[in-house]
C-alpha cells in the first residue's frame, strides 16, 4: 500500500477564453520543475466514446435535449473518477481544466434547473482548490471574435459568467477568484503563490466528495 502524501485536485474554471488552459498549462509547468508529480486533464475528454458524442454536440453534428447533454457531460466526468482517484492516491496532483463547475454553469445557463444540475455530479471527487479565471466579456471580444463552436457566443457566454458567479459565492473557502484581465505574468505568479499552500494542505487531508 501507498503510505506517501496524496497529490492535490487543482480545477481551472471560467467563460470560454478566459485563460484557463494557458494558465493549467503554465501551473503544470511550473511544479513540474519543482519536481511535482503531475498529471494535466480536460474535460470534456474528447477520446472516449461518450466524449466522441460530446464533441459531436459541440462541433454542431449533432443537436441533443438540454438535460441529454448536461448527463452525458457528468457521465464523462463519472468515467474518469478511479483513475484521478488513482493518480491522486499514488502522490500525483492532478491539474484540470474545466470540471462540474462547467457542467453546471453552462446549462443553468440555458434555463435547466441550477439544483438538477448539480445533481448528477455528487459523489464526484471535489477539488481541493478551483482557480475562476472571471472574465470581463467585453475585454475579451477585443482578443478576436469567438471560434464556431456551439457556446462560443457573447450573449450566452454572459449568462454563463452568472453563473460561475453564483457557484462561487457558494465555495469561496476553496474557490480562487482571479481577474482573467490582469497580465499573464500577474496571474501566473498570483495562482503559483496559491499553489503551493493548496498543495501541502491538500497533502494532509483525506480525498473528499462533492456533496
Ligand atoms: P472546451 O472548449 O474547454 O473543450 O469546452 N462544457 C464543458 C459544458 O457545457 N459542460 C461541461 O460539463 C463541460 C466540462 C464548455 C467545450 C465546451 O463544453 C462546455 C465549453
Amino acid at each position: 500500500m501507498h503510505v506517501g502524501k496524496r497529490g492535490a485536485f487543482i480545477v481551472f474554471e471560467g467563460c470560454d477564453r478566459s485563460g484557463k488552459t494557458t494558465q493549467s498549462r503554465h501551473l503544470s509547468s511550473v511544479l513540474t520543475s519543482k519536481g511535482v508529480d503531475i498529471k494535466q486533464i480536460n474535460f470534456p475528454d474528447r477520446t472516449t466514446t461518450i466524449g466522441g458524442m460530446i464533441n459531436a454536440y459541440l462541433t454542431n453534428t449533432q443537436d441533443l435535449k438540454d438535460e441529454v447533454i448536461h448527463l452525458l457531460f457528468s457521465a464523462n466526468r463519472w468515467e474518469c473518477v478511479d483513475s484521478i482517484k488513482k493518480d491522486l492516491l499514488a502522490g500525483t496532483t492532478v491539474i484540470c481544466d474545466r470540471y462540474s463547475y462547467s457542467g453546471a454553469a453552462y446549462s443553468a445557463a440555458k434555463g435547466v434547473d441550477f439544483d438538477w444540475c448539480c445533481a448528477p455530479d455528487r459523489g464526484l471527487l471535489e477539488p481541493d482548490a478551483v482557480f475562476y479565471l472571471k472574465a470581463n466579456l467585453d475585454e475579451l471580444t477585443s482578443r478576436g471574435s469567438y471560434g464556431e463552436e456551439r457556446y462560443e457566443k457573447l450573449d450566452f457566454q454572459r449568462k454563463v459568467g452568472e453563473q460561475f458567479d453564483r457557484l462561487y459565492a457558494q465555495r469561496s473557502s476553496y474557490w480562487h477568484l482571479l481577474d482573467a484581465s490582469k497580465s499573464l505574468q500577474e496571474l501566473q505568479d498570483q495562482i503559483a503563490a496559491v499553489a503551493d499552500g493548496v498543495l501541502q494542505q491538500a497533502a494532509e487531508q483525506p480525498l473528499s466528495t462533492i456533496k
